[in-house]
């Protein structure tokens, strides 16, 4: 069992942008095992590579409470989206806040499986804000990017405070 570091914001190492997986092999396999199980004993719903310092296009995301859905997306692409939704979301990089974003409430995404081989899914709702929050960290970006900029400048003074107080 691997349980890996997770980047906090505002570590800028979060905002480099992933490239493509070009083979997945057993590298990528073991990859993926450790995050799915970095993810699980966060606990947390979602990762994505970026968020553990290694900079490839693949994503785990497992909604489920019994942790038995473990959903792996390499080289993720959105192919539609449609309709929008105001949900309350959180980042294992940004722990302890939550904000309200809007996001499209339906995404259909087509991706490689641990086997290397293409399939398309359609997600809605919670699973749809769950991929759509990972693949923008593939972009480098963090959710709280989304808020105002006084929003944002506020959050970095209290997450600094936070971690002074800390040590
Ligand atoms: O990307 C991440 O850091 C994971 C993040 C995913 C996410 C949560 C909520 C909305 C959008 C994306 C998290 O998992 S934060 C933790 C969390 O939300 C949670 C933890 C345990 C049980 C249920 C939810
Ligand atoms: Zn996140």
């Amino acid at each position: 069992m691997a349980i890996l570091q997770i980047l906090q914001y505002p570590d800028e190492r979060l905002h480099t942008i992933a490239k493509k997986v070009a083979l997945v092999n057993d590298a990528t396999r073991k990859l993926v095992k450790n995050m799915a199980e970095t993810m699980y004993a966060a606990p947390g719903v979602g990762l994505a590579a970026t968020q553990v310092d290694v900079h490839e296009q693949i994503i785990v995301v497992d909604i489920s409470e019994e942790h038995n859905q473990l959903m792996v997306f390499i080289n993720p692409e959105i192919l539609k989206i449609s309709g929008e939704q105001d949900g309350e979301e959180g980042c294992l990089s940004v722990p302890g806040i939550y904000e309200t974003v809007r996001r499209a409430d339906n995404v259909t995404v087509q991706a490689l499986n641990l086997k290397g081989e293409p399939f398309t899914l359609e997600a809605e709702g919670f699973l749809a804000v769950c991929i759509q929050h990972e693949m923008d960290h593939l972009s480098g970006k963090v959710f709280v990017e989304y808020l105002s900029q006084l929003k944002q400048t506020r959050l970095r003074a209290k997450l600094k405070k936070r971690r002074r107080e800390a040590l």
